[in-house]
């Protein structure tokens, strides 16, 4: 029996030698130790031993048991510790890799234009009003002194979608609605900015493009306040040495109707290229709200008068940032939108 003992824990160590994971190890308990475990085998032989025998062989049992338990737990500890130092070699930290590259985005740049636009004008009280895109030809044309035969709708070649229903040409619509909504209550001081719609298409027209139009109705209102409104537009807009000009125009709801030009924002006037040596490039356009459009809109022409504003955004982010072909803003290069 005693040599049946040592034989078993020669085995036992052997295999404790060999194993290799944690789940080999768990097997090797099982096996020997376990309460089905070999060594609880070897036990129940002792009933058939004599009494005095008992105890020494019961001495040498525990001893067997207690050395492969130790091995076991040694050799347990051995493996979690090669377990643990092969994920840390795993893990290290090699500073020397390239890092993780995140993309940051920006504003595109005509959301940006506007939003400066809007800046500007919100610091000199007007507030932002909004509107449908597919609007009526009333809202479109009739209340800005458009009737259906006028041939200044040619300016505006205009996709129609049924005979009354269109994708708006301006943004004069919203400041007629809100005419129509606030009158005859005074003052009106509102910027409309949003996407417009006509059929051109080449390198200074596309389809759909961006304005910001103005308007101030109140009593007394000149066309000096409206000088001074763009003048202090274009300087904060274009830099602080900007200068401005007024040239008579005609637009079928102001009068009397003007283009502004500002002095040439590369040559600061002198002449050059970009504003073909006139020193001068056209900005936006503008005039005092002709009174049949503030009658038809709910205001009484002999009391109130008002002044009225357009601008195109691509044109104006163009001239800022000296852009020669306004479809770059809509082909979505990023190496041409990361520029701003
Ligand atoms: C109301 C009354 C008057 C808006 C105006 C312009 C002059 C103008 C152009 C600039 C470049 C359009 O984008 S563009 O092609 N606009 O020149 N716009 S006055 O006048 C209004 C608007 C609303 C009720």
């Amino acid at each position: 029996m005693e040599r049946k003992l040592l034989e078993m824990q020669a085995r036992a160590l052997a295999d404790l030698e060999g194993a290799g994971s944690l789940d080999e190890l768990n097997e090797i308990r099982v096996r020997y130790l376990g309460k089905k475990g070999e060594l609880t085998g070897v036990l129940r032989g002792m009933a058939a031993l004599k009494a005095e025998e008992r105890p020494r062989v019961g001495q040498i049992a525990n001893q067997v048991r207690d050395k492969i338990e130790d091995r076991l737990n040694e050799r347990t500890a051995q493996l979690k510790d090669v377990i643990r130092r092969e994920r840390l070699a795993a893990e290290i930290l090699d500073i020397t890799l390239p890092g993780t590259v995140f993309n940051v985005g920006r504003l595109h740049p005509l959301t940006a234009v506007t939003r400066q636009i809007e800046d500007i004008f919100l610091g000199l009280g007007f507030s932002i009003a909004e509107g449908p895109e597919v609007e009526l030809d009333y809202y479109n044309f009739e209340a800005l002194n458009l009737p259906k035969d006028h041939p200044a709708r040619d300016m505006q070649d205009t996709f129609f979608i049924t005979q009354e229903v269109l994708l708006r040409t301006h943004t004069s619509p919203v400041q007629v609605r809100t005419m129509e909504r606030t009158a005859p209550a005074l003052p009106v001081k509102i910027i409309a900015p949003g996407k417009v719609y006509r059929r051109d298409d080449d390198a200074t027209h596309s389809p759909m493009f961006h304005q910001v139009e103005g308007l101030a109705v109140d009593r007394r209102i000149t066309m000096a306040d409206l000088r001074g409104v763009l003048q202090v537009f274009a300087q904060q807009m274009f830099g602080p040495e900007t200068r401005t000009r007024f040239r008579p125009s005609y637009f079928p709801f102001t009068e009397p109707s003007a283009e502004v030009d500002i002095s040439c924002v590369m040559c600061g006037g002198r002449g050059c290229r970009v504003c073909s040596h006139t020193g001068w490039l056209e900005i936006l356009g503008c005039g005092m709200v002709h009174p049949r459009v503030l009658e038809m809109s709910g205001y009484d022409s002999g009391e109130v008068t008002g002044f009225a504003f357009g601008m195109g955004v691509e044109r104006v982010a163009m001239l800022k940032y000296g852009i020669d072909d306004l479809r770059l803003f809509f082909d979505n290069d990023i190496r041409f939108l990361a520029q701003f």
